[in-house]
């Protein structure tokens, strides 16, 4: 079994990509300062949920940062992500304040979906980040309409639709690669795939565990990919949207990657052992940017430490502005929801 790389080591896999990186030192920085935010965030969040300050289901993507960071780092803003109930990273990838975030987890009025969602209907539309969704797989099919819609608009926009891996068993799946092949719709749809939907593994839902090949049957450009490493990510998503920006449709991508944390908040993990956590711990993406930041000699400790700091003030921020907030009015329970008030079946 692998050791965990420790904060300190500098990994000597790492040191030896030194001079063959392609990406730039400010990427390098900025992948770093967002999967540290995320991480940071979350963290927080775990605590406050056991103080029972956040309340409802939580699912934390701890592990799994790389796979919004470096997509982030391909896209623009006008481009356009959906995933699942495990939404806090990409928001704030997309560049969401957190503590817009913290407020909506808090119940509070001033979070981003006016305290009505919580946890897991993070949105935000002034950076193009359409949920938050609750039902498995209920976004794929959200995922390629959007897509449908920037098509139909003429702009040259891109959708990225996250899904896990259990996510991947759903009908719908099949009916929305369907379309957005026939008409080559700008979407990526990108499994996270961390092995497992709730304790359930991949190898016990179905004969195929490559998920990337479910795309084949569409003839869909499909492939596997290192969700642990950012660069591996950015080229994967880099090539995807060069793709669909040029009008010749969609791309599976399966990202491999690891949730360390437990599915939601109460999870007994009797389903995997601890040493399989630490073996993906040891690739953490945060360690692996911060080591080449590091054999670079890109940031100095103290510029480190000053990256360290400002993650912790805003994460300090965020719940200071949620806690500090009020809850939504009474008032607000009839607001946001389909009534027609001529609506002719109802007799008082
Ligand atoms: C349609 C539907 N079925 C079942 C559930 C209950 N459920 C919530 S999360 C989950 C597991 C999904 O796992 P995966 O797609 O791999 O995502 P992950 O939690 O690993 O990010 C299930 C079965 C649900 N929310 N929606
Ligand atoms: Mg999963």
């Amino acid at each position: 079994m692998e050791k965990v790389v420790s904060k300190t080591k500098t990994p000597t896999k790492v040191a030896e990509t030194k001079s063959t990186t392609k990406f730039s030192k400010e990427t390098y920085i900025k992948w770093f300062e967002s999967m540290l935010l995320m991480r940071k965030f979350e963290e927080k969040t775990g605590q406050l949920y056991i103080q029972q300050k956040i309340r409802g289901f939580c699912h934390l993507y701890i592990g799994q940062e790389a796979l919004v960071a470096g997509s982030e780092s391909v896209l623009r803003r006008e481009d356009r992500v959906i995933t699942a109930y495990r939404d806090h990273a990409h928001p704030i990838g997309r560049g969401l304040h957190p503590k817009y975030i913290m407020a909506e987890m808090m119940a509070k009025v001033t979070g981003c979906s006016k305290g009505k969602g919580g946890s897991m209907h993070i949105f935000s539309k002034e950076f193009n980040f359409f949920g938050g969704h609750g039902i498995v797989g209920g976004q794929i099919p959200l995922g390629a309409g959007i897509a449908f819609a920037d098509k139909y608009n003429g702009n040259d926009n891109v959708t990225l639709c996250y899904m896990g891996d259990g996510a991947v068993r759903q009908g719908a799946l099949h009916e929305a690669f369907n379309m957005a092949m026939l008409w080559k719709l700008p979407v990526i749809f990108i499994i996270e795939n961390n092995n497992y939907a709730m304790g359930t593994s991949v190898e016990r839902t179905s004969n195929v565990h490559d998920l990337w090949k479910l795309g084949l049957s569409y003839e869909m450009p499909s492939k596997a990919v290192d969700g642990m490493t950012c660069e591996a990510v950015h080229e994967a998503i880099e090539e995807a949207v060069a793709r669909a920006r040029k009008g010749d449709g969609p791309t599976l991508l399966e990202m491999k990657t690891y949730r360390y944390k437990g599915h939601s908040m109460s999870d007994a993990q009797t389903y995997r052992t601890k040493d399989e956590v630490k073996e993906y711990q040891a690739q953490d993406p945060i360690e692996k940017v911060l080591a080449t930041i590091k054999v670079n000699k890109w940031m100095t400790d103290a510029q480190i430490e000053a990256a360290e700091q400002k993650v912790e003030d805003i994460v300090a921020e965020s719940v200071k502005f949620g806690e500090e907030s009020p809850y939504p009015a009474a008032d607000e329970l009839f607001k946001d929801v389909y009534v027609q008030e001529d609506y002719p079946f109802i007799i008082e």
